[in-house]
């Protein structure tokens, strides 16, 4: 059971109502498909992915980081069950998508730079902290159907 504390939650709280999800999601998504281009192998279907700018440029890549970070939504709004609200999408990333699990880190790794590049100096290593525990909680819960 994790325990917040009253600053985690309002900062957490707080980054996502400040974040436009298409520009932070898209933004995101590309970032890691660029940066560890061996995640892209899981986005044949997605179009030109032949170097930085067409991977920048692809609409459907801009699509799907807006549905992660819907999906972050749902962690945002269950604080204190996100390894339950995570459980289902942890069963498809591994059953059926076979995403290694490994990637979820690099892909929020990729998301604390995004974050940390719109907020400027209000990303103080308090707010990091927050936000890289809030990421790590959501990463092993997206691990957790592994087996
Ligand atoms: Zn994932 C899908 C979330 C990460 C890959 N995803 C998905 C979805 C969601 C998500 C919500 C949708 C589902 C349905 O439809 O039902 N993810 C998520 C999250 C995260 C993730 C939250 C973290 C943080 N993913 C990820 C990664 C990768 C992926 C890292 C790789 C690399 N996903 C994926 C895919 C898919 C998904 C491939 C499918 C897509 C399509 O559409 O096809």
């Amino acid at each position: 059971m994790v325990v917040w504390t009253d600053f985690e939650r309002a900062t957490i709280a707080d980054i996502f109502s400040k974040l436009d999800y298409e520009a932070v999601g898209g933004a995101t998504l590309a970032r890691c498909l660029i940066v560890y281009p061996w995640t892209q192998r899981y986005f044949a279907n997605f179009g030109n992915l032949y170097n930085a700018a067409a991977i920048m440029g692809n609409p459907m890549i801009a699509k799907h980081g807006t549905t992660i970070l819907h999906g972050l939504d749902r962690a945002v709004k269950n604080m204190d069950n996100i390894k339950s609200t995570y459980a289902e999408l942890s069963v498809l990333h591994s059953e059926k998508l076979h995403v290694d699990p490994d990637n979820f880190k690099l892909l929020s790794d990729c998301l604390t730079i995004v974050v940390a590049s719109q907020l400027g100096k209000a990303f103080t290593g308090d707010v990091q902290a927050a936000f890289q525990k809030f990421l790590a909680v959501v990463v092993s819960s997206l691990g957790k159907q592994y087996h």
